[in-house]
Order: structure tokens, then sequence, then C-alpha cells
């Protein structure tokens, strides 16, 4: 087996440094147009082999979905997606398990052409480790790529749970070059799958326990393990080319689908789409633990819708952005984009700005309190809403709407904001004066507005497809 493995990369490395390649790149250079260079992903010089040390420390921890979304997680390093694993094609790579579960685990290097006793599967090719203990895996990065890593002991739950993360060997010789690159790992959530319940330590939760064969629900569809506004959108500058690589890390297919662009399929599964082959699409379906690289072309400037075509999908967290430098969006939602900006995340920089390639483990300490409550009172006083003249007024949440666009009351009135439809949605004020925790089918937010004025309220979660209203106070 492993001759095998040798042999086969031994001819990669043939074909990498063989005239043919060099031949293609120094082409492209000469026709492509040149784009503004922010941040050069693929240096031309390639650095002789080197050792990649990394740590990954499994454990559970609290993660912010998006503001007001927070679950019991596991995860490497405080993080779901753990943290990116960089090296280039021909380095070494060691990364030492740290296991603080309370069960034991393992790590598979998806798409690595490994040796077997390397490769993660718990009980066919090693033991679990263990909660307390460590393993460290090492191996040559012989094929280039898109890659990812994975637990692999109980995976239908760890994996679900969070314990999953990006991993990119960059090619010795590149054929191509681009001036950003983002990567998108997608999943799933589901709020009744919790640690306790991975563990045996409590049932599955009213909805799971219907299920079948095993097959989990799902509440949420993350991209990077957020969702909505959260999400890193793909920011971009006219005739800039990107890199988008796409991983699914779940357990649905997903049909991811640009607006305003179409993009070139690169590789599949981490491997090069040879020149001239490429399909050129703006909609592609990623099956459980494919990886397509996209290279879009930033030719269109504006702000557009970046999701899964899956539409149930998009509504409960699979949607994010394109967007280009100073624009704003061209309809009603160009009101709260501001107000939006805030809650999405700046991707993290490329590891091998860092000399020596490692990463800190940073486990975070244990949460000081569980679930949020779903129900909240804004004021004290709304609690009893017995306050002589203080009526309550319901608000009807939509898919994805509010019932109402406007909404008119004395001061002093509290709103009583109901979800009556199967997303999860929020209530906020734009202003960030008041916000609700997501609201699940039939949860409910009050709030009391003792101020006359206009306010106008958003949903966080749907927002930017116009769920919003305003509420005047008089
Ligand atoms: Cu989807």
């Amino acid at each position: 087996m492993s001759h095998h493995l040798l042999s086969r990369s031994n001819a990669r490395a043939n074909v990498a440094n063989g005239g043919l390649c060099l031949a293609l790149a120094t082409a492209l250079v000469a026709v492509a147009p040149s784009p503004v260079v922010r941040a050069p992903i693929f240096p031309a010089e390639a650095p002789a082999p080197a050792v990649r040390e990394y740590t990954l420390t499994a454990h559970e921890f609290d993660w912010e979905i998006m503001p007001g979304v927070t679950v019991r997680a596991w995860g490497y390093n405080g993080s779901t997606p753990g943290p990116e694993i960089r090296a280039r094609e021909g380095d070494t790579i060691r990364v030492t398990l740290v296991n603080r579960l309370p069960t034991g685990t393992t790590i598979h290097w998806h798409g690595m052409d490994v040796p077997p006793e390397m490769d993660g599967p718990a009980g066919l090719n090693q033991a679990e480790v263990e909660p307390g203990q460590e393993f460290v895996y090492e191996f040559v990065a012989a094929n280039p790529g898109s890659r990812w890593y994975h637990a692999h002991a109980d995976p239908a739950n760890q994996i679900a749970l969070g314990l999953y993360g990006p991993m990119v060997i960059e090619p010795r010789e590149p054929e191509r070059a681009y001036d950003r690159e983002q990567t998108y790992i997608l999943t799933e959530w589901d709020m009744e799958l919790t640690p306790d319940v991975a563990l045996g330590r409590a049932p599955r939760g009213p909805r799971d326990r219907l299920l079948r064969g095993g097959e989990l629900g799902t509440d949420l569809f993350l991209i990077n393990g957020k969702a909505h506004e959260s999400i890193p959108r793909i920011e971009t500058a006219a005739a800039e080319r990107v890199l988008i690589r796409l991983m699914n890390a779940g357990n649905l297919p997903h049909a991811v689908h640009s607006h305003g662009h179409s993009f070139k399929i690169v590789a599949t599964d981490g491997n090069p789409v040879p020149k001239g082959m490429e399909l050129l699409k703006d909609t592609v379906l990623i099956g459980p633990g494919e990886r397509y690289d996209l290279e879009l072309t930033a030719d269109n400037p504006g702000v557009w819708m970046f999701h899964c075509h899956m539409e149930n999908h998009a509504a409960n967290g699979m949607m994010t952005l394109i967007e280009y430098e100073g624009a704003t969006p061209t309809g009603p939602a160009a009101t709260d984009f501001e107000a939006m900006h805030g809650n999405h995340q700046q991707p993290p920089a490329n590891p091998l700005a860092n000399p020596t390639g490692a990463l800190q483990s940073v486990p975070t300490p244990p949460a000081a309190q569980d679930a949020p409550s779903q129900v909240l009172t804004q004021t004290p006083a709304a609690a009893g809403s017995g306050a002589a003249g203080n009526e309550a007024v319901e608000v009807a949440l939509l898919d994805d709407r509010f019932g109402e666009k406007l909404i008119e009351v004395k001061a002093g009135t509290t709103l009583r904001f109901v979800n009556e439809g199967g997303h999860l949605h929020s209530v906020a004020a734009a202003d960030g004066s008041f916000a609700s925790d997501g609201l699940h089918s039939g949860d409910a937010y009050e709030v009391t507005l003792d101020t006359p004025g206009e306010y106008r309220i958003i949903c966080k979660q749907h927002a930017l497809r116009g769920m919003a209203a305003r509420v005047l106070v008089r």
C-alpha cells in the first residue's frame, strides 16, 4: 500500500516539475488582465519543504452562530470549524490532537493520501484517543488542493457538533494566481443535538426522537460555523480574481448559487481541472464530503447574493454576499446595510504569514450558563404587563416578513412579537437600542416603547431579504 502511495506522489511531482506546467503558467500571465494584487496567496517563490506543526485541542465551548443564537458545540481550539491547516506540497504536517472532550475522538484527513495508521477511523485504523490523552498525526502533504479534516470517532455526532475544519495544501508550482481567497465550509446544525445527547446523558429532543435511521434534524444551515450576516462576505474590488473554496462538511447536498457572476470550476475535490475543461456555471451542487474550487472574476460591481439555492437552507442561514468595495444594495435593504455590517467577520489571516506555521491551542473556559431563555422581557414593568394604560399589541413574525409593515402605538405600549413562521427570526431596532435573541417557531419577545418617535425594526436573520418594518410611537 505504502509503495503504491509513494509511486503516486512521485508521478505528481514529475508532472509538477515538468516544463509543460511552467509554459502554461507563463502563457496565462501573458494574456491575463493585470488585476490589483493585494495579498499574494501563492507567493511565486516556494521555499524548501518545511515541517508545519499544529496543535488541535478538541473540547466543548459556547459557540455564537450569530448574535442572539449561541449553542454548546464541540470543536478545535475554541472554534468550529477549527483553524485552517495550510502547508505546501511536500511539507511534513505534524498535528498534535489533544483530547479535552468527555469522550474518545480521532481525526481523519479527508482527501489526503496518508498511511493507514494516520488516517483516523476509530476501530479500523487506530484506537480512540481517550479523554485527557494526546495523539500525534504526521504525514507528508503529497497531494495538493482543498482538503479538510474531521473527527472519525462517532462521526455522525462529532462532526455534527462541530469537530471539523479546512485544510489547504498549496501546489509547489501553482498554475493559477488569485487576488483574494475565501474558504466556505458548509454544514447543518440541529438545535436538539447537544453534547449531552451525544454522550447519552440527555434524551433526544422531541423532534429528533421521531427520526428514523439515525437521521439528524436540521434547524440552521451554516457556512464557516455561522449563519446569515455572521458569515464572512466575499469582499472584492473590480477586476479582481477570487478563489472560493467550497467544502461540504455536512450531511446534505447544497446547491451553491452566485448572483451577477458565473464562476469557473477550477478544481474538484481539490484536484485541478485541466485548462480548457473548466465548466462555467452559476450554480454547483456539492455533495457531502465534496469540494469545489470556484474562480470568480469580479466584473460586475454591486452587492450580490451568494447562497444555497435550496431556498429553506438560504432562509435559515446559508446566505452571504459578494460585496464590491464601496457598493451598496440598490433596493430598500440599503437602509439596513450598515446596521447589518457589524455582524459579519473578517476571514482569518493566512497562517503561512506566521513564520512558524504553528497555531496556539486556545481552549475556552467552561461556559457560565446554558442556552438563554427563549422569551425575553425588555423592561421589568412589561413582565406583569399590568401597569395602568399599558396595553400589549401582538405582532406576528412570518417567513420572511413582519405581519405589519407599519405599527402605530401609544407611548408605553408593550409590543409582543411572536414567531408564527417556521424559520428562526429575531426583532431588533436598526439603531441598536433593543434586540431579541434568536426566536424559534412559537417563541415570543416583548419590548415596551416609552419614548415617542419612529423606530425601524429589522429581523437580523432576514433584513437583507426585506424583513423590516416601522413602529410609530405617539
Ligand atoms: Cu443547502
